[in-house]
């Protein structure tokens, strides 16, 4: 049985973590062989760079977000194993670039010293760069898309990832510090620096399964959901949180007078919000054309994580 066999969506017997530990493995496979290099280049560096960050403890939430989507259609998972690995390398470029000295100086992502401390700030960026861009090949050189599929999905992944996604989210975030910013500021910062790519990781199932527009559009609604609630969790755990599970120091949004949920809205009203976006978020997912037991549970899973 392939590693990425799981029971029909109609079949409820699925179990999360059996899930979440093949896919973890499988997707972390994937990317080691994606990125296999010759010793011998002029530019191994680069790999070894770009390789100690890509294939440390992520989570690999987004490409499991869309698998798990493709699980909701019946699609044989291996068929999204290309644009998964894409969007976790668009991810990872993310994470290096926002750790640098110029943007939020981190020491530590997942639980080792950031990539430009452990190489270097040019290499650091470059791996970003390299991420980035190799993303895109990956996708034009899948055999598993068509090419209408190929171009939706460079179309969807640079739109979240770019100026109205992904970056115009994090300039509002560089703005923003120690900004008393309004309630719908932060709600613009984190759908664009956080849920843009969450939304462009379920629609991305959406266009390999050919799925219907309707469940497209509401996809895109929970991924916009899930991605606020899930940074709402990352500012908490940013004050409640430990290293050991955070896998980075806590307490680095208010060293650096971040503009937070927590430091905006407060740590009670903060909670409260998550819970209302995941109730808000499982009544669209009734809404669907199929029912997603995996969807549902890894989302209620992600929002109440720990780490
Ligand atoms: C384009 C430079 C540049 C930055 C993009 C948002 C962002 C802007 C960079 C990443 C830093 C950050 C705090 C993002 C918010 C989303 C978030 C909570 C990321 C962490 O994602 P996880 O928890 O990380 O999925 P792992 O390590 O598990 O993959």
């Amino acid at each position: 049985m392939n590693v990425l066999d799981f029971p029909p969506a109609r079949q409820n017997s699925l179990c999360l973590d059996d899930f979440l530990e093949k896919s973890r493995t499988h997707i972390t496979d994937r990317l080691n062989t994606l990125t296999q290099f010759d010793p011998l280049c002029p530019y191994a560096s680069l790999f070894e760079a770009t390789r100690y960050s890509l294939l440390s403890t992520g989570k690999r939430m987004r490409p499991q977000l869309l698998l798990a989507t493709l699980h909701l259609y019946d699609m044989p998972l291996e068929q999204g194993m290309d644009a998964a690995c894409a969007i976790e390398m668009i991810h990872t470029y993310s994470l290096i670039h926002d750790d640098l000295p110029c943007m939020d100086n981190d020491d530590f992502r997942r639980g080792k010293p950031t990539l430009h401390l452990a190489f270097s700030e040019s290499t650091a960026l470059l791996a970003g760069d390299f991420l980035l861009t190799y993303a895109f090949e990956v996708i034009c050189q899948s055999d598993s898309l068509s090419a209408e599929q190929k171009v939706a999905l460079i179309a969807t992944f640079s739109h979240n990832a770019g100026a109205h996604g992904m970056i115009g989210g994090q300039v509002i975030d560089l703005a923003s510090e120690s900004m008393q910013i309004s309630a719908a500021t932060l709600e613009q910062m984190h759908e664009g620096k956080t849920a843009k790519l969450i939304i462009a990781a379920l629609v991305a199932g959406a266009i390999i399964a050919n799925a219907p527009t309707t469940d497209r559009d509401l996809l895109t609604l929970i991924g916009k959901k899930i991605g606020i609630a899930f940074q709402i969790a990352d500012d908490i755990l940013d004050v409640t949180g430990q290293f050991e599970q955070m896998g980075k120091l806590a307490g680095a949004d208010a060293k650096k007078n971040k503009a937070t949920a927590v430091s905006i809205l407060g740590l009670g009203p903060s909670q409260a919000l998550m819970k209302q976006l995941h109730v808000e978020t499982q009544q669209i997912i009734q809404q669907l054309s199929r029912p997603a037991p995996l969807l549902s549970a890894l989302i209620n899973n992600l929002i109440h994580r720990e780490h």
